[in-house]
């Protein structure tokens, strides 16, 4: 789903509607995927007033969302261009807050939800983008919870102290998290949405991980981290290599007068691409006689946009005005000191242009990426041409041998501009060798292929076993000893409604059982369950180790089951209960329940008014009393732990008991993520459907976890017949 569709419309000489593909490079990015996934594109398709049929173009589904031209003066140039693009943007331009644009943007979020939830399979994955749609996720999930939601923000994220201005601050940032995967260009922009979620929110956040609430009183993870996007090199440096094009090129030196330089800068006119600061420290150059019109030209490409936006007309007579002064000043009736053109060009025009430039001027006050620095130098095979780059720009995270610049600051930028002139042709090289290399190894293909991987990985809707992860299996079973940790519910075991009736899929089991009798192997569970009620589940006679309540209750070997509480924990828990009983106590249909080192404050039975005031107070009160207990919510249950563990602790432990040299971990919970976080780069996680994940592989359900355990065991065994996995012994 993005704002606007990836075709534009026109109407043929007979009357009838036709479409053709705009060439952007998500589009080409996407495209194989979404013709392969039955996938359909939810957007605006660029005209007011106006209802299309869904259609199919190229194999895929067009599903055009309508907008009336009110709509697109509130939701779309009021508040995304007007109030949510200043603000993202640092306010380089003051953002207007008007409640009538809020209202329109709520309505039109809300027509896009309900567009993608009428089209989307069971299960589907959903990828929402950007800033005119961030309250498209939660609306989503409350109307199709099956779906998996990605949510991509191609523009900054601004900090708090910019962001907290926002009269509806709360509200975007609600509509975001109910995406299970939010991606961010740079990793500045996802630490500044955790800070503002934990700011408004208060949610913990660990590393990209956030534990939210949903509003049915689910927790639920989602990941928020950055993804720098990027466009399709190989196709700009085809086009680039094309004879044609290199003559065109050529021409365009010529009909400037082939002047010793050519700068270029290409942007859409707008205020964050510090159009103002680059003609201004070219000015100064030219003023003082640094440069001079004989030997320097500038070309500036500025793309009509957003001609209807106040700021944006008062900035096209600003940068007109500052072109004219500059050529009335310099240029001469050979040479002119700027060739201003306000259009847009086609991509082989486009690529003409970088293959001419000999230095390109990306001077964004402010950019989420700036996809012209990768196009310039994508389209330099000749590996030439010096790259002047903002570090506000994304881009400049990743493209370091740039020449990187401060635009605010005039005498920086100036000295930038001299450094690439006069920087000789060895050193042009090797800074653009190095930047080609960076450009080409992440494209726009890897970039997308990395968001959907975190997001659901393909194996979660397609049912068997990766190609990949089967040789990752073969690769692990060769270590000498192995320890292979599961989850049982959703992992092992469907889940079911009541915990006594879980049972471990057949396949599961055998196999379960043939690694309990390899040489070398321990086989552990590790639950969220308390002990007992993992007992029922396997026998630890079996010589299976259990580690239960997320580790809080291990079961090893030969070791004791009880945990014993120091004195400091049992006072926490007395504590506890005093607190519990005094809020509990006095409302009907609640109840405590006494756990291994803690208590559950169940509310199932009161009614929601008092479940959710009693769980508020409750909350509010242990951490004021004992801050820093661990509080993990559930449906209807509070749990409160005078001892910290997570299944990643457990797994910690399991490891270092049994001494293995390499861990296999399998898991389908939030709470599994804590153990996929405890891997090293031998081990191998395993995650069980779809939600985002760190860990490396992904499978459906328990019945493709019994095939993978069937594998490992498969190659352990062979592995043990020919005496690979025991080691020099048995050589
Ligand atoms: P934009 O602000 O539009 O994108 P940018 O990333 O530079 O900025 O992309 C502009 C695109 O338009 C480039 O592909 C460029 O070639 C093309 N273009 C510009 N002027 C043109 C002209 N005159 N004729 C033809 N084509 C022209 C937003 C964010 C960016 C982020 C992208 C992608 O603001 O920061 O990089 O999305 O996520």
């Amino acid at each position: 789903m993005s704002n606007r569709l990836p075709v534009d419309h026109f109407v043929n000489d007979d009357g009838t509607d036709g479409w053709s593909t705009s060439p952007g490079g998500l589009v080409t990015a996407l495209e194989p995927l979404m013709r392969a996934s039955d996938g359909a594109w939810v957007g605006w398709p660029g005209v007011a007033d106006k209802e299309f049929e869904p259609f199919e173009n190229d194999g895929i589904s067009i599903v055009p969302v309508t907008l009336s031209s009110a709509e697109l003066e509130e939701y779309y140039e009021g508040f995304s261009n007007d109030t949510l693009w200043p603000l993202y943007h640092d306010v380089i331009s003051p953002p207007a807050f008007h409640r009538e644009w809020w209202e329109a943007y709520v309505r039109v979020n809300r027509r896009f939800a309900e567009a993608a939830a009428a089209v989307a399979a069971t299960g589907a994955t959903v990828w929402v983008h950007d800033y005119q749609l961030q309250l498209v996720p939660r609306m989503l999930r409350s109307l199709r919870p099956d779906v998996v939601i990605g949510f991509f923000n191609h523009i900054p994220f601004p900090p708090y102290g910019i962001y907290s201005q926002l009269p509806w601050r709360k509200q975007i940032l609600d509509g975001l998290l109910g995406a299970d995967l939010i991606g961010f260009q740079r990793i500045a922009d996802a630490g500044n949405f955790t800070r503002a979620v934990r700011r408004l929110f208060g949610y913990a956040t660990r590393g990209a991980a956030i534990d939210v609430v949903d509003p049915d009183g689910r927790p639920r993870r989602v990941i928020a981290k950055q993804f720098p996007i990027s466009i399709d090199a190989a196709s700009f440096e085809n086009l680039a290599r094309r004879p044609d094009i290199q003559e065109r090129a050529k021409q365009i030196r010529e009909d400037l007068g082939n002047p010793k330089t050519i700068m270029l800068g290409v942007d859409r006119l707008d205020y964050t691409k510090g159009i103002g600061h680059r003609i201004k420290a070219y000015g100064e150059l030219l003023r003082e006689g640094r440069l001079s019109v004989e030997d320097v030209t500038l070309v500036q490409v500025a793309s009509p946009s957003r001609e209807r936006v106040g700021a944006y007309m008062a900035l096209r007579d600003e940068i007109e005005l500052a072109v004219g002064r500059l050529n009335g000043d310099y240029s001469t009736i050979s040479n002119s000191a700027i060739s201003y053109y306000h259009r847009g060009y086609p991509r082989e025009e486009m690529a003409a242009l970088y293959l001419a430039a000999d230095v390109m001027l990306v001077t964004a006050l402010r950019d989420g990426m700036n996809l012209v620095a990768k196009e310039y130098v994508a389209a330099r095979f000749d590996a030439d041409g010096v790259l002047v780059l903002s570090e506000f720009a994304g881009a400049s995270d990743e493209l370091k041998q740039a020449i990187l610049i401060n635009p605010h600051d005039i005498e920086g930028v100036k000295n930038a501009i001299m450094q690439a002139v006069e920087m000789p042709k060895r050193e042009r090289s090797r800074r653009m060798r190095a930047l080609r290399k960076r450009v080409f190894d992440n494209d726009v293909a890897t970039w997308s292929a990395s968001f959907l991987e975190t997001l659901t990985g393909g194996a979660a809707v397609q049912g068997g076993v990766p190609e990949n992860l089967v040789s990752a299996l073969r690769e692990l079973s060769a270590n000498e000893t192995l320890l292979v940790a599961l989850d049982f519910d959703g992992t092992l075991a469907p889940h079911v409604d009541e915990p006594d009736d879980a049972r471990a899929v057949e396949g599961a089991q055998d196999a379960v059982k043939r690694l309990l009798e390899l040489p070398g192997v321990r086989v552990a569970l590790v639950s969220g369950r308390a002990l007992v009620s993992l007992r029922q589940v396997a026998d630890p006679a079996d010589g299976v180790l259990l580690a239960g309540s997320h580790g809080i209750e291990v079961q090893l070997d030969d070791s004791g089951l009880e945990i014993d509480l120091d004195s400091a924990e049992l006072e926490q828990l007395e504590t506890l209960a005093r607190v519990l009983e005094r809020i509990s106590g006095p409302v009907a249909g609640t109840w405590i329940e006494k756990k291994p080192a803690g208590l559950a404050l169940h509310t199932r039975q009161a009614t929601p008014e008092d479940g959710i005031g009693v769980q508020r107070e409750a909350k509010a009160q242990v951490e004021e009393l004992l801050p820093g207990l661990t509080i993990r919510d559930g449906k209807n249950v509070l749990e409160f732990s005078v001892r910290a563990s997570t299944k990643g602790d457990a797994l910690a432990q399991l490891r270092e008991h049994t001494g293995a040299d390499a861990v296999f971990y399998a898991g389908d919970d939030v709470t599994d993520e804590d153990a996929f976080a405890e891997l090293g780069p031998d081990d191998l996680g395993l995650k069980i459907g779809p939600g985002a994940s760190g860990a490396r592989f992904r499978v459906r359900g328990p019945e493709e976890v019994a095939q993978v355990l069937a594998l490992l065991a498969d190659f352990r065994a062979s592995a043990d017949a020919h005496g690979e996995a025991n080691g020099p012994s048995a050589e």
